[in-house]
């Protein structure tokens, strides 16, 4: 993105799109008061008040709306820059109405998506980890991602990342001190003490990746993928856990040929199941792809929920078998038709929802061990990681270079990489990529 157009006047709709009691309509940049004396002909409303209006049409006196405006003077707005927030009627026209008016004037653009929040990083009104976090509050859709992305977006991640980053800055000034003034009388430990805190600062780094992807499996959605042997209940299974009918069932063997998902949310955790076509020699074409397709899709989830037939006990299909890892539940279906239990494995019955409590406590367990925040801000974006392991690489690097002038440029390039995470360097080109993710109005 050009940086001169941050000297444009943006305008966007900020609330959802469609019929609604209320929208808001936003306006960012040095034309924003100006638009709103052309809509209103009356003086700037008292700053940071909601003041009734009535806009109008620019060229006649007919109405738009009578509508609440409040004005946000620069710096003290969203974005840094002069706001104008109007909220009218939701209705199409209403909107249309006030869009139009606003693409009529001269100085005044449709804004990008994003660019309201962008505008905002680039006023230095929050970090990028923030920014993410402000996208992921928006895109949140249980509670426990709303928690995480409140967390991110109040600068819990910021700040950890900037406190780790000042104390590398701290030591590359102590070893440039040591490069400009070596022949002067510099305490001889100087190094030791350097050593010792890269020391501690790679592993509390290590600790931080060493999270189990928590937060981003949070952010994202756990994956979990159904397999198991033809007819043994995946698809009947899916369909009562997600209480609608998603895939077809029938006695037939090879039914299911598609993947087919469903997201759930289990106390407040996301999480997508997909089913998967039954795992089996076959010559027909069709369902061959059906069961590549599942097994390459199951090697990729977070969890794979693995569906014995009970009709068939103790006798299992020894193809799902051999998938089973540490990363895999085990389920006996239709134990209504067992003849003698086990108590190994969760047995339930697809066909009347025997078991399912405990299949959905167990799923449950699985799923907040795999996501449950914790006191300590976790990484959310397989950015942050990236940088992450630049920055330990870099520290690695430091321990074995010789000489404090290469030393001190392993120091700066893991400075660089933590840096780049909250957008204080080197980020211009992935801004574009960054701010894109939001919608338009944000
Ligand atoms: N008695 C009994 N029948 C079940 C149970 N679960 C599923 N069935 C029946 O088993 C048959 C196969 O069910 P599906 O859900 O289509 O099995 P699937 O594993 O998806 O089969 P494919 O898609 O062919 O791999 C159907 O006739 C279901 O009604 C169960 O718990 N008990
Ligand atoms: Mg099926």
């Amino acid at each position: 993105m050009d940086i001169t157009i941050f000297n444009q006047t943006i305008f966007a709709l900020a609330s959802g799109v469609g019929k609604s009691g209320v929208a808001v309509v936003r306006i960012s940049g040095p034309h924003a008061c100006d638009a709103l004396s052309m809509l209103t002909r009356k003086p700037l409303p008292v700053p940071r008040y909601a003041s009734r209006m009535r806009l109008m049409e620019i060229n006649s006196d007919e109405l738009l709306d009578d509508s609440i405006v409040i004005y946000f003077p620069s710096p003290n707005s969203f974005t840094g820059e002069d706001v104008v927030e109007l909220h009218i009627h939701g209705g199409r026209s209403v909107i249309t109405g006030v869009i139009d008016a606003l693409t009529s004037i001269d100085d005044l653009r449709f804004a990008e998506p994003g660019e309201f929040t962008r505008r905002a990083f680039e006023n230095d009104k929050f970090d990028l980890t923030s920014a993410e976090g402000l996208a992921d509050l928006i895109n949140s859709e249980t509670t426990a991602q709303r928690r995480q992305a409140q967390r991110q977006m109040a600068g819990e991640l910021g700040d950890l990342y900037d406190g780790w980053r000042d104390r590398l800055m701290r030591s590359i000034a102590l070893f440039e001190a040591e490069i400009d003034f070596s022949d002067e009388d510099l305490p001889d430990n100087l190094f030791d003490a350097v050593g010792a805190e890269i020391q501690k600062l790679k592993v509390e780094i290590s600790c931080h990746l060493n999270d189990g992807h928590k937060g981003q499996n949070l952010r994202d959605g756990l994956y979990i993928t159904i397999i198991g042997p033809p007819n043994s209940g995946k698809s009947t299974l899916l369909n009562r856990l997600s209480k609608r009918d998603v895939s077809i069932v029938s006695e037939k063997a090879g039914t299911t040929r598609d993947i087919l998902e469903a997201s759930l949310e289990l106390e407040g955790y996301p999480i997508v199941i997909a089913d998967t076509a039954g795992i089996r020699e076959t010559n027909d074409e069709i369902e061959k792809e059906g069961v590549s397709r599942a097994q390459a899709h199951a090697k990729k989830s977070d969890l794979k929920l693995c569906v014995f037939d009970g009709e068939n006990w103790p006798e299992q299909d020894a193809r799902t078998l051999s998938m089973v890892d540490q990363n895999s539940m085990i389920v006996i279906n239709k134990s209504d038709l067992m003849k003698e239990h086990q108590t190994e494995y969760i047995e339930v019955s697809s066909l009347t929802g025997e078991g399912f409590s405990s299949l959905i406590q167990s799923l449950t367990e699985e799923v907040v061990n795999r996501c449950q925040m914790s006191a300590s801000p976790v990484i959310t974006r397989a950015r942050h990681r990236e940088s992450l392991e630049t920055c330990l690489k870099s520290l690695d690097r430091f321990e074995t270079a010789t000489g404090a002038e290469l030393k001190a440029e392993d120091l700066r390039l893991s400075a660089r990489a933590l840096g780049k995470i909250t957008g204080k360097v080197g980020v211009e080109d992935i801004l574009d990529i960054i701010f894109a993710e939001f919608c338009i109005g944000k």
